[in-house]
């Protein structure tokens, strides 16, 4: 069994629901609480609804990403050009274990994780000793963020 962590996030349609099925639907063992977050990146769209989930898993790292994108597209998630803009459901594998995986379309730990305070608070709400490969604790990554200009 691995043990993973998953950022969910939703700016269109009934945010909460979507986030609350897609964790049902992920196996989610602890989901965080929900917190409303201001756009990052792309500034001119909706607020965000943020959480993030633990689960443990059998399946390797790429059947999970598979899966995630499934859920994603069965509670609606239509993908388009846009990066970074609005979506019903999105699900980020931001730990899988302690490994760090490097391959065309799939990096873990997740290459923003670090900078987004709307992954490490969730995160550090679950976990504030949970370590992130190569960056060290979650609780240690949001003080520096919060410490940054
Ligand atoms: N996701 C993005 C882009 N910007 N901003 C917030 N606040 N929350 C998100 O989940 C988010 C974002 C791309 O996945
Ligand atoms: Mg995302
Ligand atoms: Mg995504």
């Amino acid at each position: 069994m691995t043990r993973v962590f998953v950022g969910l996030g939703a700016n269109i349609g009934a945010r909460e629901r979507s986030i609350r099925s897609a964790a049902g639907l992920i196996g989610a063992r602890r989901l965080s609480s929900l917190r409303e977050t201001e756009p990052w990146g792309v500034l001119d769209q909706p607020p965000f609804l943020n959480a993030a989930a633990e689960l443990e898993t059998e399946l390797g790292v790429r059947e999970l990403l598979d899966r995630l994108l499934a859920i994603e597209r069965q509670l609606g998630r239509i993908r388009d050009a846009r990066r970074w803009g609005p979506r019903t459901i999105d699900l980020d594998l931001l730990l899988y274990g302690s490994e760090t995986i490097d391959v065309p379309g799939l990096t873990v730990p997740h290459p923003r994780l670090h900078e987004r305070r709307f992954v490490l608070e969730p995160l550090v709400e679950l976990e504030p000793e949970l370590v992130v490969p190569g960056r060290g604790s979650v609780s240690a990554l949001l003080a520096e963020l919060q410490s940054s200009p």
